[in-house]
């Protein structure tokens, strides 16, 4: 057998830590060396299990994309759902069941471009939903396309002679349509991350992470950024803390200094939350509040 072969295999000596949170039937997965998306994965699943959540309660959505594949490599319930629709689908499990944490890991493009109409209503909504947006600054899947992140000035498929339509600052969204806990990170900060995750995790309402995340094959050789390493080592040199800034002050600007940390933290009704309220206004002792189904065994 070659020696350098990787045995991937439970109970061998070789197998990988997290192993058990991962459909290896999956393995090996598409991501380029270097990417950030492994270190998302891995922040997640240790955030997951630190949350202490029952695994059967998690389940995970994604759109599509490289970010996308996220969903089918963990081994939670999980869906691979439509371009833009992660956010729709997860509410609808939310809603069937608010038992469930629903977690959605997707793209910028995915999220904050033909998803972003439900990017901002579940805000707005404080649907009871965790998004962890891997922010990559481009369609990395599609060739490197300009997208509603890119900043101004940097190189992509679509624009050849430099990005020129202002991108979204991401946070500033979220937190200006209702967002009840919003952070970013970069994929070097994986403890503050996984903090950040199993924060959202046991968060009531809307929680919103951006994940900014090397793409080292279609972003940074476009740019000539150079080696996923060097984006790394980007992150290091330029990356701010500041916990609890104004998102307004959080936008991203080419090759920049990037504003870091947890900036909002507070419990507001959910979406359910206020339903129930209204309704039991409205309709006064008769009215029963939604919980869910009552035995989760029969009814779902
Ligand atoms: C309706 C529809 N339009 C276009 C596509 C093609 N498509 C596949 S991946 C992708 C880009 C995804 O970008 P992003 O969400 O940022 O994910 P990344 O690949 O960067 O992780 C697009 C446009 C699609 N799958 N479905
Ligand atoms: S193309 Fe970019 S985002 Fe996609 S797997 Fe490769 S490095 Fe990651
Ligand atoms: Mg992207």
């Amino acid at each position: 057998m070659n020696p350098n072969q990787l045995v991937i295999g439970r109970g061998t000596a070789d197998a990988h830590p997290m192993e058990d949170f991962l459909r290896m039937d999956r393995m090996p997965h598409i991501w380029c060396s270097t990417c950030g998306l492994g270190t998302c994965l891995t922040a997640f699943i240790a955030a997951a299990r630190e949350s202490a959540i029952p695994r059967e309660d998690i389940v995970v959505v994604s759109g599509i994309g490289c970010t996308g594949r996220a969903a089918g490599y963990l081994k939670y319930d999980s869906f691979h759902t439509t371009h833009g629709r992660a956010i729709p689908f997860a509410t609808g499990l939310k809603i069937a069941n608010p038992r469930l944490k629903v977690c959605i890991i997707s793209g910028d493009g995915d999220l904050v471009s033909i998803g972003g109409n439900h990017l901002i209503h579940a805000a707005r909504r404080n649907m009871d939903l965790t998004v962890i947006c891997v922010n990559n600054f481009n369609y990395a899947m599609t060739g490197g396309q300009a997208g509603p992140t890119t900043p101004q000035t940097a190189q992509a498929t679509t624009t050849p002679y430099g990005a020129f339509e202002r991108p979204f600052n991401i946070p500033f969204l979220v937190d200006s349509c209702g967002a009840t806990y919003v952070a970013r990170w970069t994929a070097l900060h994986v403890r503050q991350l996984t903090i950040s995750i199993k924060e959202a995790l046991l968060h009531r309402g809307f929680s919103f992470i951006e994940v900014i995340s090397p793409c080292p094959t279609v972003y940074g050789r476009r740019n000539r950024l150079g080696s996923g390493l060097d984006l790394m080592k980007f992150y290091h040199d330029h990356s701010i803390t500041k916990n609890f800034a104004s998102t307004r002050e959080c936008d991203i600007r080419y090759q920049q200094d990037i504003i870091v940390g947890k900036f909002v933290q507070k419990e507001e009704p959910t979406y359910l939350d206020s339903m129930n309220e209204q309704m039991k206004k409205a309709l006064g002792a008769k009215f029963v509040p939604y919980i869910g189904p009552m035995d989760p065994a029969k009814d779902v």
